[in-house]
């Protein structure tokens, strides 16, 4: 797919950030295109201690009258002019204080911690540009607003706190010391995608890497490669060169003794099918080949695993298999009360590695997607992803800005995971409340969804409702859009006591997989008391095995993501001595203790696991 940028989106993306700061012009132009799989390309990482000012009333970027300061009055200008002595300056990053990147700032400093307002990051590097390169700073990711710029000019501005984005910086970087200044807003908006209303911290920052990518002048931007719909003996395929150069591209598959060419057209699109037998992906065996892409002068690889997934009636099928999905909810916290999000290879192996011992197959990275490395890590174990963008509860479904939003989000979550076997599910949506506006918003998106990747399953988390007394079912007119009829209901928590399961039978008027996209009770891990009493780790469990038995009477289940993996924190959470800032949800505490209910999931996955 061709990623392109619609002057409706651009126009939409630069009102947004005017409304939600009131400030009266903006000019940052928006990112380039994403460039994907940037970590097996030439880059330097710009991680490490960054220079920060906190900035709650914006002054650095705005004059008292709302208006937006030129760079050389702003807190872009890091030069010799800002510090000219005739000129008062009331900020100097060569005096302020640090943090670490990436990193959210929340965990970083007692006075942030609460903190949702601008910060201006800046750091110093020194680089060596090459002649015939081109350069392009790329952020994994920022929450929730960036506007950066480099050397003291801007260079663009991101909205989406989960996604990565790019501005390319041939000709301003420089050689020597070169200045990178961002400011990043992680203040709430109604507007916003989340709205200001989530169940989950608004950790602001520069949350994940950063870095500058060098390539040549025509490159291999994007490109997806997986087997053709439905097909065991054909891999299909399409790149997007960047450049003016529009050679051949070679993509070959050692392994499977492939080579093929193709000619790219005018606009450095190609596409390609090629025969093949592939050993296939599964959890039991995720194999993965060198997958190697290259013109003259450009060459990236990847691991790539193919494998098809379905549904036929109520079955989830992966290579034509009948599966039950076996897994559970994920929040990107770090584990083991480090606090924070997480963002390294290493937090989220330890994540993966719990999900594992309580024999799952599947996760639900909830409610955004995460950082890169958790989806590669999670492809390599053999798990398989559920991966969503953060609408979530009520937002604004009839504002065609919050709708652009959306669907950016959307495509670049689907342009950076595209390529990994083990995702297997887009969500559009988490929890929104029923009506004609909402139904026409989620529509577009999935379509949206299905028009960028028809090789993975669409799907949403909606609400579970009542046809009678202890009649459960869902009457969620998106049922018929989406491929899983997945709901959350929290039977036995928000909605009566844990012995309500025992009552409850289940109607589905839709021929598809049941899916239960979150269940769960919270519990203090070491809290201890009688079945009934709430925050008990014996509540927790008790439920927990209410909720199995009542599933064992599902015939049309074929999966389950229990809420949640771990404690997380959330600001809803105020019950002192208990939750503290925490939902306590999670079958693994805040500081990596298993709760009663970890291990009655475990067995009842093991004993699922023998029978699929
Ligand atoms: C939900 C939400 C999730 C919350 C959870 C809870 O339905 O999807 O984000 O954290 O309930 O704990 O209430």
């Amino acid at each position: 797919m061709k990623t392109k940028f619609t002057l409706f989106a651009f126009c939409a993306m630069l009102s947004a950030g005017v409304m939600s700061q009131t400030i009266k012009s903006v000019t940052e132009p928006l990112p380039g295109p994403q460039i994907i799989n940037v970590y097996a390309r030439n880059h330097t990482l710009l991680n490490g201690q960054w220079s920060m000012l906190i900035d709650q009333y914006d002054v650095g970027y705005m004059d008292y009258r709302g208006n937006v300061i030129n760079e050389r009055g702003s807190f872009f200008a890091d030069d010799g002019f800002s510090k000219h002595p005739d000129r008062l300056t009331e900020y100097d990053f060569d005096t302020a204080d640090r943090l670490e990147v990436p990193g959210d700032w929340n965990t970083q400093m007692p006075e942030l911690y609460y903190y949702e307002g601008s910060v201006w990051y800046r750091k110093l590097f020194p680089f060596n540009p090459q002649q015939d390169k081109r350069y392009f700073i790329y952020f994994a990711a920022a929450n929730y607003e960036a506007v950066a710029g480099l050397n003291g000019k801007k260079i663009g501005r991101h909205i989406g706190g989960y996604t990565p984005f790019n501005f390319e910086v041939t000709g301003g970087i420089k050689q020597g010391e070169n200045s990178v200044i961002v400011k990043v807003n992680n203040a709430r908006r109604p507007e916003g995608i989340p709205t200001n209303h989530c169940d989950w911290w608004n950790y602001g920052g520069l949350t994940r890497d950063v870095m500058i990518i060098e390539t040549p002048s025509t490159f291999i931007r994007d490109y997806k490669i997986q087997l053709a719909k439905g097909s065991y003996n054909q891999i299909a395929g399409w790149l997007q060169l960047d450049g003016p150069d529009k050679s051949p591209v070679t993509i070959s598959i050692p392994e499977l003794k492939i080579k093929q060419t193709v000619t790219p057209d005018a606009d450095g699109y190609a596409q390609f099918t090629v025969k093949a037998k592939p050993k296939l992906w599964d959890c039991d065996n995720p194999k993965l080949y060198n997958v190697i892409l290259a013109t003259d002068k450009d060459t990236i690889s990847d691991r790539i695993g193919f494998r098809q997934i379905e549904t036929d009636g109520s079955k989830i099928l992966l290579n034509g298999k009948n599966i039950f999905c076996r897994g559970v909810s994920i929040h990107e916290e770090k584990p083991y009360g480090m606090g924070g999000r997480a963002f390294s290879r290493e937090q989220d192996m330890v994540l993966l590695e719990w999900a594992k011992e309580m024999e799952c197959n599947f996760v639900r990275l909830a409610h955004y997607p995460h950082n890169e490395q958790m989806v590669r890590a999670a492809e390599e174990m053999g798990i398989l992803v559920w991966s969503e963008i953060p609408v979530y509860w009520t937002i604004h479904w009839t504002d065609p800005e919050t709708y652009a939003n959306a669907e950016q989000q959307l495509e670049d979550m689907i342009t950076r995971d595209k390529n990994r076997a083990n995702v297997v599910v887009w969500s559009v949506s988490n929890e929104t409340p029923r009506g004609a506006e909402r139904l026409s918003f989620l529509k577009k998106l999935i379509a949206k969804a299905r028009q960028l990747d028809d090789t993975r399953l669409v799907s949403s988390a909606m609400e579970k409702e009542y046809s009678g007394p202890s009649t459960v079912t869902i009457l969620d007119e998106l049922a018929e859009y989406v491929d899983l009829l997945s709901f959350n209901e929290y039977i036995g928590w928000y909605d009566g006591n844990s012995d309500k399961c025992d009552r409850m039978t289940w109607e589905f008027s839709v021929d598809k997989p049941v899916f239960i996209s979150e269940f769960g009770a919270g519990a203090v891990y070491g809290m201890h008391g009688d079945v009934s009493e709430r925050f008990t780790e014996e509540y927790m469990a008790d439920l927990y095995k209410r909720q199995i038995n009542m599933f064992e009477n599902m015939p049309q289940l074929a999966g389950t993501t229990p809420w949640v993996l771990k404690d997380f924190r959330s600001p809803r959470r105020q019950l002192h001595g208990i939750q503290g800032n925490y939902n306590r949800k999670g079958l693994i505490s805040d500081q990596g203790q298993k709760k009663q209910a970890f291990y009655i999931m475990q067995e009842w996955y093991s004993a699922l696991k023998s029978r699929y």
